[in-house]
C-alpha cells in the first residue's frame, strides 16, 4: 500500500527531501495535502494525540506515523534498501543526513533570522547580516565537509556507486542553494567537484528524471525554505 506523506502543498520545503528519496526508489506514496488540500493536513495533524508529529513533514503507514525529515528518510532507507549494508556506514549516512538538516535550518534562517512569524521586511537588516555570514563562512565549511565525505568512496555517491538518501538530499541542497544564492553558488561551486558530481548523478537517476519532468515537482518559490532575495546574495 502507498504511504501517506503529509506536507504543506505549495512548497518543496522539507517535504521535498522525503519526496526525492521516494521518487528515486520508485516507492509509491500519496502526497496527501496536495490531493486533499491544506485543511486536510491541519485536521489530520490536530486529530493526532499522544506522541505525534510536531510539524510536517510526516509519513503515515497504517498505524505508524513518524515526523522529522531525516528520521523519515533513514526509516525508509532501511525498509527500501537505499541505506548502507553495514551498521558503521549506516550511522555515517545518518550523520550526514542530520548535517543536511542543520544547513537547511541555517539556509532558512538567512531570510528569517529573528523569527519565522515576522515579515521579511521587519527583519531585513538582520537577514542581510545573517546571509553574509552564511554565504562567507557557513556554506564553504559545510561544503568542504560534504566534499570530504564524498571522497571516502570511489563513485559519485556517498556510498560509491550506489545512491542513498544522503545523495538525494545533497541534490536538493545544491538545487536550493543555486536558487537562493545564484551569485554565491556560481562563485564557489567549482571548488566542490564531488558535491556537484553527486548532484549531477542524482539528476540522472531514472526516478528523479521523471519526477523532475512531472507536475509533482513544485517549482522553487518565495514561500519555501530556499528563497531568492537579491539583497541576500553576493559573490
Ligand atoms: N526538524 C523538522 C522541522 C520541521 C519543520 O520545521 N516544519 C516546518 C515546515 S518546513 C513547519 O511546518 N513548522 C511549523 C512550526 O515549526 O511551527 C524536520 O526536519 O522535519
Amino acid at each position: 500500500m502507498a504511504y501517506d506523506l503529509w506536507y504543506w502543498p505549495g512548497i518543496q520545503g522539507r517535504g521535498e527531501f522525503v519526496r526525492l528519496a521516494l521518487e528515486a526508489a520508485g516507492v509509491p506514496y500519496r502526497d496527501r495535502a496536495r490531493t486533499d488540500g491544506v485543511d486536510a493536513l491541519v485536521d489530520d495533524l490536530d486529530a493526532r494525540s499522544g506522541i505525534r508529529p510536531y510539524a510536517p513533514p510526516y509519513l503515515v503507514d497504517g498505524d505508524m506515523c513518524i515526523a522529522q525529515a531525516a528520521h523519515i528518510l533513514t526509516w525508509l532507507a532501511d525498509r527500501h534498501g537505499f541505506g548502507a549494508d553495514d551498521e558503521r556506514s549506516n550511522l555515517q549516512l545518518i550523520m550526514l543526513q542530520l548535517t543536511v538538516t542543520d544547513i537547511v535550518a541555517e539556509a532558512h534562517d538567512t531570510h528569517h533570522p529573528i523569527a519565522g512569524d515576522l515579515y521579511f521586511e521587519d527583519q531585513k537588516d538582520a537577514a542581510v547580516r545573517a546571509a553574509e555570514n552564511f554565504r562567507e563562512q557557513r556554506m564553504p565549511k559545510y561544503f568542504r565537509y560534504f566534499e570530504d565525505a564524498l571522497s571516502a568512496n570511489d563513485g559519485p555517491f556517498a556510498l560509491g556507486e550506489r545512491w542513498s538518501h544522503v545523495d538525494t538530499s545533497f541534490f536538493q541542497l545544491v538545487e536550493g542553494l543555486r536558487y537562493a544564492f545564484p551569485i554565491r553558488m556560481t562563485a564557489i561551486e567549482g571548488d566542490y567537484p564531488r558535491l556537484i558530481a553527486c548532484r549531477d548523478a542524482v539528476a540522472e537517476l531514472k526516478g528523479i528524471k521523471s519526477y523532475l519532468a512531472s507536475e509533482r515537482r513544485i517549482a522553487f518559490n518565495e514561500d519555501g525554505i530556499f528563497r531568492h532575495n537579491p539583497e541576500l546574495d553576493a559573490a
